[in-house]
């Protein structure tokens, strides 16, 4: 809104030029979604320990989770807004890309909320049912993909890193995998989310990465240069995605060990679908699984631990996702989470290789 007003008397004041060029817009975006989350978590940590707005008992944890029932949630709340105030404003909202990563986070944050209000109410850590919630994000994610793939000029080529020639089209079929995409990471962020800062820190470095893409990929010259997909358009989802880093940065401080705030299933189905429709839009689908490394490895910790016992009785980790395993093996939290973090940095390092190494 603040662009369309401010570059719109750029003939009148010629120093408002400046809004033209993403790289600023994205800069005001992160700064605006600092001090939207700076200025409004304490308010809302103070508001949900009143309304005791509160994580409630878990069976069967580490011992450790007891102390933090008490902990207020759904502050995927204040990552929503801080997330989605920015983007309106400085984002041009002439841009299907941005509504549509905007549109994801309404509807996964929704199906957070509900899941969230239901185990509030119950006091039993009981939220909707399994299937009921993977049926609301399927359902979701299939009008997501559906209008990604009709009402845009989206290519269906997969972009693989490392082979700059091996572009495969996957015509109709891309609708599953775009589903599978978006579902899987809403989920795997949501397994993530199991220690102080474990799932916000990994969702910085993806959606710095994603920053990082979305500029190149919407700019011709780069793209053309670095021989990635070119998506017209896409650049504006670098803003949206500094909103988000700015937005998460500032829920860190807050939930940084000790956790003063919890995301809630509001967070983390949010910024997961998110992340996955951000990956679809800059044509990164394969990426993410290399910068999410860290939520692809809980993800693959719980199959593997299901798969095992089912067929053999045994288990092999000793809980997961894996991030408990550690925390019975006696490496303390803030161990597990700044380990988790800098194997996310390097993730990201190696998905930013990928531009010259193909
Ligand atoms: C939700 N939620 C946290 C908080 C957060 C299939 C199975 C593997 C599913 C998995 C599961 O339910 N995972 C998703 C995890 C919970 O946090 C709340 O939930 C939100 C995210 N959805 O924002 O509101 C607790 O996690 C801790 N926490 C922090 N800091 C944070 O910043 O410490 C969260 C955020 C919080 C707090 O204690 O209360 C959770 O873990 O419940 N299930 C499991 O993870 C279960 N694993 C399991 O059963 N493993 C089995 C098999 C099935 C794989 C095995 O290994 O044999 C664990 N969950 C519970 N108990 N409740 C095991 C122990």
């Amino acid at each position: 809104m603040l662009y369309q007003l401010l570059y719109g008397l750029h003939e009148s004041i010629s120093a408002f030029n400046v809004f033209r060029y993403i790289t600023f817009r994205t800069f005001l975006s992160i700064m605006t979604a600092l001090f939207i989350s700076f200025v409004l978590t304490p308010y809302v940590i103070k508001k949900f320990n009143h309304w005791r707005i509160k994580s409630g008992k878990r069976e069967d944890v580490p011992e450790r989770h007891n102390s933090k029932r008490d902990t207020p949630t759904m502050g995927g709340s204040v990552i929503l807004i801080s997330t989605i105030i920015p983007t309106l404003l400085w984002a041009d909202l002439g841009n299907k890309y941005v509504w549509i990563v905007i549109v994801a986070l309404l509807l996964f944050g929704f199906i957070g909320f509900i899941d969230d209000f239901r185990k509030l109410k119950n006091q039993n850590g009981k939220g909707i049912k399994g299937n009921t919630k993977f049926l609301l994000q399927v359902v979701s994610a299939i009008v997501i993909s559906v209008y990604i793939y009709f009402g845009t000029d989206f290519n269906t080529s997969l972009s693989v890193p490392f082979f700059k020639n091996f572009t495969p089209d996957l015509g109709l079929l891309y609708i599953l995998l775009s589903v599978f995409i978006i579902v899987g990471a809403s989920n795997s962020v949501n397994l993530t989310d199991g220690l102080d800062g474990l799932a916000i820190g990994p969702v910085l470095s993806v959606c710095g990465t994603f920053m990082l893409f979305a500029y190149l990929v919407g700019h011709v010259k780069f793209a053309n240069y670095l021989q990635i997909f070119y998506v017209r358009g896409a650049g504006e989802l670098a803003i949206l995605c500094g909103a988000m880093l700015g937005a998460g940065i500032g829920f860190l401080w807050y939930n940084a060990y000790p956790a003063e705030l919890f995301m809630g299933d509001t967070g983390s189905l949010s910024l997961g679908a998110a992340l996955g429709v951000i990956a679809i839009l800059i044509k990164q689908e394969i990426l993410l699984v290399i910068t999410g490394g860290i939520f692809v490895a809980e993800t693959l910790s719980v199959i593997i631990q299901v798969l095992s016992y089912k067929w053999k009785k045994k288990r092999i980790f000793k809980m997961a996702p894996i991030h408990h395993h550690f925390e019975l093996k006696g490496w303390s939290e803030e161990k597990i989470v700044v380990r988790f973090w800098i194997i996310s940095v390097i993730l990201a390092l190696i998905a930013l290789s990928t531009l010259k190494l193909r």
